[in-house]
Formats: structure tokens, C-alpha cells, sequence
């Protein structure tokens, strides 16, 4: 390299003489003012290294001495006599530099172009310690340096810096540096005890980096921590996740136990020798999760960690009818309560008031969600039904509908006091009353049927008086009313 850029400085000042050749053909003034700077370059270096300028290559006429002197950042940097300056730039640059040599009388000048690249920060050492309690504060104290670390004479770069410490538990701490300062500090509190792989980041204001690592154990390390307690709720799942003090891997393998009579695992061993625990708990309880690890068939260890789960109430999903509501007296109809609870292993009581003071109970196994019952009322009014479902642990839930009943009778009096109130002539009048005469009397002993048919029979009767002596709009409105009543009797 340093031969092919001397190699390099040569061509560019041949170059140069026969440019001044050229130029001494055509111009005898040139001649005399012979004067030439050279400032070589491009130079590449490093924030921190020093550089040599090397203005050799200038000349001047013969015997005479030359004075240099460089204009760097848009500052003249006298130099006397000497051709070669030593710099050293504290940052990362990019930019061109003067060269000026004066004879005396005359000046020449000449630019070149330099090039100095950062220098990533580097991490000296870390100052803490490697093992601590739960909840108790670690401090660590990292020291660092960037620029030329010559142990010498160091010189540092004018950078600033980000340093950042990622704790291995989900949180960082962030923290800014000035200029010439090379040492960070930073405190961290775990609050589950574990084996922590902390990484610092040290970065300069040009993306340098140096990263380094500091390992703590946090509390009394077992050989197999089966991880924290938990709570949750029935039906969900327990997460959760462990380690071996051992993070080398040999011939390990494990076994998990949820204690729940679902029997016991194979636990998968992550890399690093961690482990995840996962598993549903299907009803409320306190339960023992054993994690037993084995070394080549020996017992290596084992540990345990306690679930709490609690119940969860049922809730009631939805109420329905059939047939469709409004009922008659007497007339029988099915109700459905469907009812839900994560509990999935818990049975249920399902207690149906029916709101008039009767009620039925009935017994949901588990994994029963439907209750069904039949009931009739005996007088017309508007009934609530309520259904309150409780399961085997407590847990209850309620919801409430209501049913009207109608009484024929009331409607067929409304038909009565249309017709009373008809002007139409009265023997058919009393005609259309007698025909209606018996219905109350059918509904009262449960004569649907007959009752049902009476009605058709007014119908009819009045569709053939219908635009004869009996208004069409008045005979449409009694056979729509008749028809109401008809259906509603249908459906009991
Ligand atoms: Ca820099
Ligand atoms: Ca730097
Ligand atoms: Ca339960
Ligand atoms: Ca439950």
C-alpha cells in the first residue's frame, strides 16, 4: 500500500512537470513564478490516530526556502519550514484541506481531500455483582473508552454516548453520556429470582458499538426452580416457566406433574435449560405442579410451584319459549334456560320460577348446559319466569323473562262490544251475538276445539252478510279479531 501510494505522488507530480512544460511553451512569465504546492492526499485515518500531511512534493525556484502552512476546519495551521504536519482529528471527518507554501514573495496553494472514520467505543470492564437476592438492588459500573486507547497516551474522541442496560427480565435502562465520559452505572431490582444474562450497549453519536455481557444469579439457586406461584382462573390456562442452575447442557430430561389426575409430562428442556409450564386446570383448587429433572436416569433435582384456581360463576346465556307467547289459560308451553360455565367438570342446579308461585328444580351434570320444563298457568296476567343457576361450588347466576297470558274470554268480549257498538239491523245483530254466546262457556271447561269451531262458524256468518247488510269494513274488521283469537287458541 504505502509503495503504491508513493508510486501514486510520483505520477501526479510528473503529471504536474509536464503541465509546466506545456505551460512554459506558451507562457515565458510562468517560467519566472515557479511555485508549485503539492499536498498529496486523499488521506484516510481514524478519529484519534494522527495523520502525516506531506507537503515534500512541493517546490519552488532553486534555493529558495519554502514556508507551509495548512488550512484545516477554516483554520491556518503554520507550519515554517516543515513539509510534514501531524494531525489528529478528535471526530470523524470529511472535507478538504489547504495546502499554502509561500517563497517569500509568492504563494501557491493546493487541496486535498481527507477522510477520517469513527472508532466504535470499547468496554474496559464491568464492575458489579454476580449474585444477589430477590428484590435487593444490583449495581453495575461499566467503564469504557473511545478514540485512541493507547496505553501511553490515550486520546479520547469528542463523541457522546448512549448506554444501555438490558436487565433480561423485559426492562432496560437507558442512559446518556457527555463528552470524556467513559464510565456508566445503573442499579436493577429482581423480582423473581433466576439466572440474568445482562447485555450493556455502549453506542457513540456516529453508531459506533461495544456490547458486553454480565451474568447474575438473583436469590438461592436450586438445581431445578420450577418457577413462581400463580393464580388463575378455572378453565384457563397456568403459564409459566423455569430453570436448572446447570445452564450447560448434558443428558437431562424432565418430567412435569400438575397434580389435577391428569398424570405427569415429558417437559421439553429449552436451550439454556429452561423450561415452559402449561396447563388447563378444568375446576377450582389448590394445586401442586412437581417438576422432577433426571441426569442419565439419576434423579438431578426437583421442585414445585403451588396454582391457585378459582371458581368461576355459570352465567345464562339465553331464555326461550315454545310455542310463541301470548298463551291462554291452561295452555302448556316449553321453557329453555342454556347456561355456561369455564368450570367445564362442575355440575349445576337450575331452579325455574315460574311466577306464580310455583317453582321446579332440576340437576345439570357436568357438561350439561340446557334445562328444559313445561308449565301452564291457570289465570290470565303477565308472569316472570326466573331461572337462577348455581354450580357445585357456589358459584350462581340469574336472568328472567316474561310470558303473558290472555284470556279468550276477555277477547271475545271485545268482539261483543264491536257488534254492540255496529250500527247494523238488530236481528242481525242478536244473530251474531248468539253465535258467540257459548264460547266463553268452551274455553272456561277447555273445549278448544269446539270452541275454535264456533268461531269459524261466526266467520263464515259473517262473510256472507258481508256489503249486504253488514258493512264490508266492519265485517273485515270482526273476522281479522276472530282469526287473533282462532290463532291464539291453536297454539295452546
Ligand atoms: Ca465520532
Ligand atoms: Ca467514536
Ligand atoms: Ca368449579
Ligand atoms: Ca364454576
Amino acid at each position: 500500500m504505502a509503495f503504491k501510494k508513493k508510486k501514486t505522488s510520483f505520477v501526479i507530480a510528473l503529471l504536474f512537470l509536464l503541465t509546466a512544460f506545456v505551460g512554459m511553451q506558451t507562457s515565458s512569465a510562468a517560467l519566472e513564478a515557479t511555485l508549485v504546492a503539492m499536498a498529496s492526499g486523499p488521506y484516510l485515518g481514524e478519529e484519534c490516530s494522527s495523520i502525516l500531511l506531506n507537503a515534500s512534493g512541493s517546490y519552488g525556484a532553486e534555493g529558495d526556502s519554502l514556508t507551509y502552512r495548512w488550512n484545516i476546519d477554516g483554520s491556518w495551521v503554520e507550519n515554517g519550514y516543515y513539509p510534514y504536519m501531524e494531525w489528529t482529528w478528535y471526530d470523524d471527518f470529511s472535507g478538504e484541506i489547504i495546502l499554502e507554501v509561500s517563497d517569500g514573495t509568492n504563494t501557491a496553494t493546493d487541496n486535498t481531500f481527507v477522510t477520517i472514520s469513527n472508532v466504535p467505543p470499547q468496554i474496559f470492564s464491568i464492575e458489579g455483582l454476580t449474585e444477589v437476592d430477590v428484590d435487593t438492588e444490583l449495581f453495575l459500573l461499566v467503564n469504557f473508552f473511545d478514540g485512541l486507547s493507547d496505553s501511553r497516551s490515550p486520546t479520547a474522541s469528542l463523541d457522546t454516548f448512549t448506554a444501555v442496560f438490558s436487565w433480561d427480565d423485559g426492562t432496560s435502562t437507558e442512559l446518556s453520556l457527555g463528552v470524556g465520559e467513559f464510565s456508566a452505572s445503573a442499579s436493577h431490582t429482581y423480582a423473581e429470582k433466576g439466572i440474568y444474562q445482562i447485555i450493556i450497549t455502549v453506542v457513540d453519536d456516529n453508531g459506533g458499538e461495544a456490547v458486553a455481557e454480565w451474568a447474575v444469579t438473583v436469590g438461592d439457586i436450586s438445581p431445578v426452580e420450577a418457577g413462581p406461584n400463580g393464580t388463575i382462573n378455572e378453565g384457563s390456562m397456568f403459564l409459566s416457566h423455569g430453570f436448572l442452575a446447570d445452564i450447560d447442557s448434558v443428558t437431562y430430561t424432565a418430567i412435569v406433574d400438575y397434580y389435577d389426575d391428569t398424570g405427569a409430562f415429558s417437559l421439553q428442556l429449552n436451550s439454556g435449560n429452561t423450561f415452559n409450564l402449561n396447563h388447563t386446570y378444568l375446576d377450582d383448587g389448590v394445586y401442586t405442579v412437581l417438576v422432577t429433572v433426571y441426569n442419565d436416569g439419576m434423579e438431578y433435582g426437583s421442585d414445585t410451584a403451588m396454582v391457585t384456581v378459582n371458581n368461576v360463576p355459570p352465567s345464562v346465556e339465553s331464555l326461550s319459549v315454545s310455542p310463541m307467547n301470548p298463551y291462554l289459560p291452561g295452555a302448556l308451553f316449553q321453557f329453555t334456560a342454556l347456561f355456561s360455565d369455564p368450570g367445564i367438570l362442575d355440575t349445576h342446579t337450575v331452579k325455574i320460577e315460574w311466577g306464580d308461585g310455583t317453582s321446579t328444580q332440576n340437576t345439570a351434570e357436568a357438561g350439561i348446559t340446557k334445562v328444559s320444563g313445561s308449565h301452564s298457568y291457570a289465570k290470565a296476567g303477565e308472569y316472570k319466569i326466573v331461572v337462577t343457576v348455581t354450580d357445585d361450588d357456589g358459584g350462581t347466576a340469574n336472568a328472567s323473562m316474561s310470558v303473558v297470558v290472555k284470556s279468550p274470554t276477555t277477547s271475545t268480549d271485545a268482539i261483543r262490544g264491536i257488534i254492540i257498538g255496529l250500527k247494523i239491523p238488530k236481528g242481525l245483530k242478536n244473530n251474531l251475538l248468539s253465535i258467540l254466546e257459548n264460547i266463553p262457556h268452551l274455553l272456561k271447561h277447555h273445549k278448544i276445539h269446539a270452541a275454535v269451531h264456533q268461531l269459524q262458524a261466526f266467520i263464515h256468518f259473517v262473510e256472507a252478510h258481508s256489503g249486504k247488510n253488514l258493512p264490508r269494513t266492519q265485517a273485515k274488521e270482526l273476522i281479522q279479531t276472530t282469526r287473533m283469537i282462532i290463532d291464539t287458541l291453536r297454539t295452546t
